[in-house]
């Protein structure tokens, strides 16, 4: 990989087909339980093109009216998430062994043809833990920069079964996903692309 940004630690194929497809299947019973639905921007109500869940105490939702939040319940069903999968609590204590224990897990679900524009993570009440990603599925060109907008960014290959673990100043770094490459992998039923995303809410 390029130079990654200080902080920013990448894992690639971390995780083995067997567990990725394990995880495929937790995240289907997770999405039986909390639909996805599809996010909006605050003010504009423009819908993101990547449809979303949660499992965990808390779910990252955003719409019009009332804007980018976490919230203990699904803003359609109104029911409470369900839980983060055991296998993901297990990689989170793996690799953030002295992180106080995830308390979100975003769900990310991309068609060939959705993306995610930069942006820094920074709804969160506290950003002492590191955020832990997953990825799933086709490809995707991802791309991280500094904690200022507008500064230089590498871009780099997301693959099924890649982490990242953002730790220290990689924290507040702008990121997104400029691309999926329909098609680049067999794990799911139809293309596109699962992002799974692990992250501690309130200060411990
Ligand atoms: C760098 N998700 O959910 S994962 C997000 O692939 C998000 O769905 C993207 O950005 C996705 O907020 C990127 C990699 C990632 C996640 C969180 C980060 C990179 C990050 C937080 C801080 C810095
Ligand atoms: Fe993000």
């Amino acid at each position: 990989a390029p130079s990654l940004p200080p902080g920013l630690r990448f894992f690639p194929c971390y995780i083995d087909a067997q567990a990725q497809a394990a995880l495929v299947e937790e995240i289907r019973s997770v999405v039986r339980a909390a639909p996805l639905y599809r996010p909006q921007m605050p003010r504009s109500g423009k819908p993101l093109s990547v449809r979303m869940t949660n499992c965990g105490p808390l779910g990252w939702v955003t719409d019009r009216q009332h804007g980018y939040r976490y919230q203990p319940n699904h803003p359609e069903t109104g029911l409470p998430w369900p839980p983060i999968p055991p296998d993901l609590l297990e990689l989170w204590k793996s690799l953030a062994p002295a992180a106080p224990p995830p308390e979100a897990c975003l769900v990310n679900v991309y068609g060939p043809e959705a993306k995610m524009g930069l942006h820094q993570d920074k709804d969160e009440a506290t950003f002492a833990a590191p955020v832990l990603s997953v990825s799933l599925g086709d490809e995707a060109l991802f791309r991280i920069g500094g904690s200022e907008r507008g500064g230089p960014t590498v871009s780099f290959r997301l693959r099924s079964g890649d982490v990242l673990l953002m730790d220290g100043e990689s924290r507040l770094a702008f990121h997104g996903i400029d691309r999926i490459y329909g098609g680049t992998a067999a794990l799911l039923r139809q293309p596109g692309r699962i992002n799974l995303t692990l992250r501690r809410v309130t200060p411990f």
